[in-house]
């Protein structure tokens, strides 16, 4: 039997949390041979941390084979103790007429303290993955905090984006999901982003050629991707949850799969056009489990470079609220 991989989830008890653990422990996430133990932490609120008892029974109720342990706690230096993934979900919601500053800065509050916990208890091959939000600018932020583990080990999640980006060009091309390659993004997770359709291909064509409508790629597609969020808030009355919990499943189960290339928030290092010290959206490929390397040299035309920009504009804004 292999050592387990300890898994640290803060939000354990929210919607994504719920979508979540039932796949980590399945062993969606790490392989139908890896066994995982979980170490789920709440905010110090009653109500959370009753509802994650009652996750926990669920979890139980599930006798899946490959789960060790779940432990609980509202304390991060437990929680985040020796873990060997730490997904970082839970963050402060923007309430009724909140500002975004005070929002960047509420949450920047948080990833300080966890940042900076992880780099002083987590496993020594530690990987961070942010989906709270903001999420590029929290990762940034708990980066920032760390001494003992390298930028390169907090990653943020844009996997959503792409795997909506993929569906919409299949569904507009009218072929299988599969037939959709190379689709990437750049940039924040946030309406800012760009999906560079021009580096995709459908059916080994180049995606633009097979479309053929190059106004519907920059507008329509490029809209329908980015405001997907807010139309499932309309829709459903509540964020995309299940998702987003799917989302973070191919963004760690790729990260761990030697060869993936794959779509994924990390320090920027001045690629792409971007300011070296933000957490943008690029495609990587994974080189051993949890390393990667960015892909480079994808040429952007006077589009895309014009949607980096906004969205790298957007990044550096939102930094400048947090150290504000
Ligand atoms: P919920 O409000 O359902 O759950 C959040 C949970 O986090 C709550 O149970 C809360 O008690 C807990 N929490 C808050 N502060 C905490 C702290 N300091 N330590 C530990 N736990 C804490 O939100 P949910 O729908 O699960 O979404 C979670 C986050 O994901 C939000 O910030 C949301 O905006 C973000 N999203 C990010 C996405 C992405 O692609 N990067 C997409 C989906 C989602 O919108």
């Amino acid at each position: 039997m292999k050592t387990p991989i300890r898994v640290a989830v803060t939000g354990a008890a929210g919607q994504i949390g719920y979508a979540l653990l039932f796949r980590i422990a399945s062993g969606a996430m790490f392989g139908p041979d890896q066994p995982v133990s979980l170490q789920l932490i709440e905010a110090p609120v009653e109500k959370a941390l009753k509802a994650l008892e009652g996750v926990a029974m669920e979890l139980d109720d599930c006798a899946f084979p490959l789960l060790s342990s779940i432990q609980m706690t509202s304390e991060p230096k437990e929680g985040f103790a020796g873990a060997n993934w730490c997904l970082l979900i839970g963050a402060k919601p923007r309430g009724p007429g909140m500002e975004r500053a005070d929002l960047l800065k509420d949450n920047g509050q948080i990833f300080i303290g966890q940042g900076r916990i992880i780099d002083e208890v987590a496993a020594d091959d530690a990987r961070i993955a942010v989906v709270g939000n903001p999420a590029n600018t929290n990762c940034m932020i708990a980066a920032s905090q760390a001494k003992r583990l390298p930028a390169e080990r907090f990653t943020a999640m844009v996997r959503l984006d792409q795997n909506r980006a993929q569906t919409q060009l299949a569904k507009k091309a009218g072929v299988a999901l599969t037939e959709v390659k190379n689709i990437f993004i750049y940039g924040n997770h946030s309406p800012s982003m760009f999906p560079a359709y021009a580096q995709a291909t459908i059916s080994g064509k180049p995606a633009a050629e097979v479309i053929g409508d190059e106004a519907w790629l920059q507008g329509t597609f490029c809209e329908t991707v980015g405001k997907r969020g807010a139309a499932i808030i309309n829709a459903r009355g509540a964020s995309s949850a299940a998702s987003a919990a799917n989302a973070l499943v191919d963004h760690v189960h790729d990260l761990m799969t030697p060869g993936a290339i794959h779509s994924v928030a990390v320090k920027s290092e001045g690629r792409y056009g971007f300011d070296p010290n933000v957490w943008a959206g690029m495609p990587v490929r994974t080189t051993s489990p949890g390393s990667y390397e960015v892909i480079e040299g994808h040429s952007m035309d006077a589009f895309a470079q014009s949607k980096i920009a906004a969205t790298n504009k957007e990044l550096m804004e939102e930094r400048g609220f947090v150290t504000a």
